[in-house]
């Protein structure tokens, strides 16, 4: 697989000369001062691919060009939209730029409660508690019918929670929720926005009626337009499932499972319509196993996201150690290994570690940890390529115990 990594652009403070020292070939980024919905113009896009390649680096993957919220609920400006994304997919394909990272999660992109949830060794991960978000829902949001998605259990612990939560943590579980991790991926709230839960609920408003069918009509829509210009220009548009996988908010979410996957994939027959294979988001779900997933659909991945989770019953997840957890990662570098070796992988998320805390970092992309992951993957990355090499991939090792 191609090594790549996900970098913010020339204000990040992990710089390209520093990617380069520890064997990073492949740029993951996007022009993330571009509001959402605007074109990507040609200039902007050659300026910032010519200084990528003067790092000696080259820009792999684009992630994200994000489909804006209008085009998710099919909003009156809808085609508008849809034309200035094409443009943008041109002028990127015109620039040799052919993975595009995008994803279909209405309002909010991916979810966690905790952004330094401590764990025995003391490292930090991101954490996704099932009461705690239950408790911006009910109480925070105050979402009418939020009840009605949580058990009597679940419930009487939000409750729970009320009699002891302090006002600083609620200010945090809101920042975690819908502040600090969106900020950077998708431009709905900012961090310098003085009421998140004010512009939170406007757009929540905006999928009134949206169901599953409809997201899904959505998103058939969305992509036969756009599969004109992907197969005149070679792109590989690549969705990234929902994360976590399952509904959350009381919107729909139809990047979750198996199912879902068959369904986009088949709805838009097109090779260029693919999968954004990211093992932590879709570990996170009890109901996928990462290996069935890999198997099934390596054809039609065209980028790949290596991270694990641990999920509990409960619908409770931290971010686990590369090397452990449902992610199963050996299984999945065998299986993309052998499926296509050029693939872009990049590590996602790592803990944070040593002098990471000082740096702050977006949450999840902390340099040590990151770094310490790469590590670990590549390792087992040389493993894999070796045994293909000498043609000792048993298939038993691929596929585990369970039947496809
Ligand atoms: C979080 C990321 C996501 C991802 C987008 C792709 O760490 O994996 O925000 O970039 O969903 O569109």
């Amino acid at each position: 697989m191609e090594n790549t990594w996900r970098w913010f652009g020339k204000g990040d403070k992990i710089t390209l000369p520093m990617l380069r020292q520890f064997g990073v070939e492949g740029i993951v980024t996007a022009l993330h001062s571009i509001p959402n919905g605007e074109v990507w113009s040609l200039k902007d896009i050659s300026e910032l691919k010519q200084y990528i390649e003067s790092h000696k680096l080259r820009w792999s993957v684009v992630e994200s060009l994000p489909v804006s919220e209008s085009i998710k609920y099919g909003g009156e400006d809808r085609d508008q939209l849809i034309e200035n994304y094409k443009i943008s997919l041109a002028n990127l394909g015109k620039c040799g730029i052919k993975t595009i990272c995008y994803n279909f999660m209405p309002v909010i992109d991916w979810i966690r409660t905790d952004l330094n949830f401590l764990r025995e060794d003391g490292t930090t991960s991101l954490y996704f508690d099932r009461i705690r978000f239950a408790y911006f829902d009910i109480r925070i949001l105050q979402r009418v019918g939020a009840e009605k998605d949580y058990t009597d259990n679940e419930i009487k612990r939000v409750e729970e929670l009320e009699k002891r939560i302090t006002e600083e943590e609620k200010k945090s579980l809101i920042d975690s929720i819908i502040v600090k991790t969106q900020g950077f991926v998708n431009g709905n709230i900012n961090e310098n926005d003085i009421d998140p839960v004010s512009i939170f609920k406007e757009l929540l408003k905006k999928y009134e009626g949206i169901d599953r069918n409809k997201l899904r009509e959505n998103m058939c829509y969305f992509l036969n337009a756009i599969m004109p210009i992907c197969d005149e220009y070679g792109i590989n548009m690549c969705v990234h499932p929902d994360d976590p996988p399952f509904q959350v908010l009381g919107l729909p979410r139809i990047v979750t499972n198996e199912e879902d996957i068959s369904w986009f994939l088949n709805a838009v027959n097109n090779p260029h319509n693919g999968l954004t294979f990211c093992a932590g988001s879709l570990s996170a779900g009890v109901h996928n196993d990462t290996r069935v997933l890999a198997k099934k659909f390596a054809e039609r991945t065209h980028f790949v996201h290596l991270r694990s989770t641990e999920a509990t019953s409960d619908g409770s997840f931290t971010e686990s150690s590369h090397l452990e957890g449902r992610g199963h990662l050996i299984d999945l570098i065998r299986i993309f290994e052998k499926q296509s070796p050029k693939l872009p992988m990049r590590i996602d998320h790592g803990r944070n570690m040593l002098d990471d805390d000082k740096n702050n970092y977006n949450p999840g992309y902390a340099l040590i940890g990151r770094m310490f992951a790469l590590a670990q993957v590549e390792g087992m990355i040389a493993v894999v390529k070796d045994e293909i090499k000498n043609m000792k991939v048993d298939e038993s090792k691929v596929h585990g115990t369970y039947t496809l």
